[in-house]
């Protein structure tokens, strides 16, 4: 018998996906192709460059209308929800019409790529910071687990947790594109015993457009893995790929401690900066991936080196999505005077750390990235 290969389309223009030649349409450099799962859309190099500048959001706002809709499955069946958080990238903001329409179900929240933290972060203060954030949004959850990928957890030890709270209902697993739904699923499948006669499969979900991971966990519950939200105010979600390589962190992240003042300014390559406005000089540390670089300058002076520094590139990352003050976001935050340690956090950028005293804090961001103030995140 020869050998057979799967043959992939592009999700976008259907051509049939190929590593031989750029040139030629579906070239898609292997790595992708390599990296691809069976249940995510794979595009090829052309559709997906073209998407990121024109239909992006649409066809993103297209995946979460079903996801809303299989949920609205999950609300009638009171099934319970396992939502996957990154600990590097989550700053509290959580999709809206999601979180609205599912806070009444059982929630167990897992904070995963720990290891990305710094070393010495302790485990309760990221769960009650997971905790805190989710209860803005109304939602209790019944459990919270922090993992990383390389930590020897025993997923028994999670699936009976989840287990405990489901009342032998089905499960939903949930969480942005990339928040490391899938590498958790692999690990919990290595232990999965399957005792039912139905099969592990992927499947339309009825009614919509896309595909989820359907694991039998009894006669008649099931496991389902919903395709990943989309990160769209994310700094992740909004920039482009030579970006992407230095802002999404691989290893342990960066902290760069700098004492700053009014009239100080801290520049994160071009993508965003930090004034303080009013306060006197205290410590502030900048938690971000390792490429990322920062500089202290001088606030009035800010405009004229992001605009040189868009050219000169001097400090990393600068992006091409970024080339007039238009692009950018603007908020002040005032800060009360109880001396805890704060974060200002940029979704998927990293954040600023520092004792609260009532200072002034201006930020700009790219346009359209969440921006979230709150106890900080390491304590
Ligand atoms: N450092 C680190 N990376 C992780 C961890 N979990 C997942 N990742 C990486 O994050 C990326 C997205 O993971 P994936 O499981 O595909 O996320 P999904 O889109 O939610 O299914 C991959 O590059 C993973 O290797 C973790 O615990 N630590
Ligand atoms: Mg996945």
């Amino acid at each position: 018998m020869g050998k057979s290969k799967r043959v992939l389309r592009c999700y976008h223009c259907g051509a049939i996906l190929q590593c031989d030649n750029p040139e030629e349409k579906g070239y898609i450099i292997p790595e992708s192709l390599h990296r691809a799962v069976p249940i995510q859309a794979i595009y090829c190099d052309l559709c997906f460059e073209r998407m990121k500048s024109f239909n992006y959001s649409e066809l993103e706002q297209q995946i979460d209308q079903d996801i809303l809709k299989i949920l609205d499955d999950a609300v009638a069946t009171d099934a319970s929800i396992v939502w996957v958080v990154d600990l590097f990238s989550f700053n509290g903001t959580l999709n809206k019409a999601i979180a609205e329409k599912v806070k009444k179900l059982n929630i167990s929240v897992i904070g995963t790529k720990r290891d990305l933290l710094p070393p010495n972060v302790k485990e309760q203060p990221l769960v009650d910071y997971l905790k805190e954030r989710f209860i803005e949004y109304d939602i209790e959850p019944k459990s919270i687990h922090v993992f990383s990928n390389t930590d020897k957890i025993d997923p028994k030890e999670l699936i009976s947790s989840v287990n405990a709270h489901r009342n032998a209902h089905d499960v939903y697993m949930i969480g942005n594109n990339s928040s490391g739904k899938t590498s958790l699923i692999n690990r919990f499948l290595k232990v999965y015993e399957n005792k039912t006669n139905r099969q592990i499969r992927t499947i339309t979900y009825p009614g919509t457009q896309v595909k989820v991971l359907e694991v039998p966990l009894s006669r008649s519950s099931f496991f389902y893995e919903l395709p990943g939200i989309s990160q769209n105010t994310s700094a992740a979600g909004k920039l482009e790929k030579e970006v992407l390589k230095i802002i999404v962190p691989k290893n342990t992240i960066k902290v760069t401690t700098r004492t700053l003042g009014a009239g100080d300014a801290l520049m994160i390559g071009s993508l965003a900066a930090f004034e303080i406005i009013k306060g006197k000089a205290t410590t502030y540390r900048f938690y971000a991936a390792e490429k990322v670089e920062t500089r202290k300058v001088q606030s009035r002076k800010l405009d004229e080196y992001i605009v040189e520094n868009n050219i000169r590139r001097y400090l990393r990352p600068v992006s091409e999505m970024l080339m007039s003050y238009l692009d950018y976001d603007m908020f002040e935050y005032t800060m009360e005077n109880d001396n805890e340690w704060h974060d200002i956090a940029i979704e998927g950028l990293g954040w600023l750390s520092f004792v609260a005293q009532g200072q002034v804090i201006r930020v700009r961001i790219p346009k359209g990235v969440a921006l979230k103030e709150s106890l900080a995140k390491i304590r």
